[in-house]
């Protein structure tokens, strides 16, 4: 499969897994989990163009730039979920985890001021995303332009009771960040 394929079918994949499973008719098992063969049917009947057949499915899943995606297959047949990103309602079933000492969010020029007053939000997502590392933290933000970037101190929040998580591919999730906890970066 092509590059220009396998990432166009990435985006379908979150857009359903995170956030529309219902317009495919399937609703996420606690994790997040949906048998594999339902959604090839019903990928395949919205969108002919992207049939996918079980082995594209697993490349796409194995070659995904950021591992968002996680196949089982055991039992009763294969179940795909995203590893993380929801929107919709889903128990993703998340254990808590004692954080690294710092982690980082990279954002953009426009949200850092808000931010800094009223720390960070989940806006949209379950959760905030956390960084384990500057290099990543400053491509997420880098999605949106000249990133900004933020400290978390992790080890401090963790302390006063928040309760983090951490997904399967590494990214660090909490509910909020309250500002006293961050610390804008200098911009390099
Ligand atoms: C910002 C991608 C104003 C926040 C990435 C961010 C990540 C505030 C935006 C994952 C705010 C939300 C998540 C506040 C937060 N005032 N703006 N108080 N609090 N924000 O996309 O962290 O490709 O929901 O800084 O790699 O950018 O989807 O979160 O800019 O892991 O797999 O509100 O998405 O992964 O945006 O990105 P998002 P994010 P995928």
């Amino acid at each position: 499969m092509d590059d220009e394929r396998r990432v166009k079918t990435s985006k379908l994949l979150s857009y359903y897994l995170r956030h529309h499973p219902d317009e495919l008719g399937l609703t996420l098992a606690p994790g997040g989990w949906v048998d594999v063969e339902a959604l090839l049917r019903e990928l395949g009947a919205r969108h002919g163009a992207l049939a996918l057949t079980r082995a594209q499915l697993d490349e796409v899943v194995a070659r995904d730039d950021k591992g968002r995606f996680a196949i089982v297959d055991e039992g009763a047949g294969a179940r795909i979920r995203a590893n993380q990103g929801h929107s919709t309602a889903v128990d993703l079933a998340l254990v808590p985890r004692e954080p690294p000492a710092l982690l980082y969010h990279g954002t953009a020029p426009r949200f850092a001021a808000d931010i800094a007053a009223t720390g960070l939000r989940r806006m949209a997502r379950h959760h905030v995303h956390l960084s384990v590392d500057v290099e990543t933290a400053l491509r997420v933000g880098a999605r949106r332009g000249r990133p900004v970037l933020f400290a978390v101190d992790a080890a401090a929040m963790a302390r006063d009771g928040h309760l983090f998580y951490c997904s399967d591919n590494g990214v660090w999730l909490v509910d909020e960040v309250p500002p006293q906890y961050l610390q804008r970066q200098e911009d390099g």
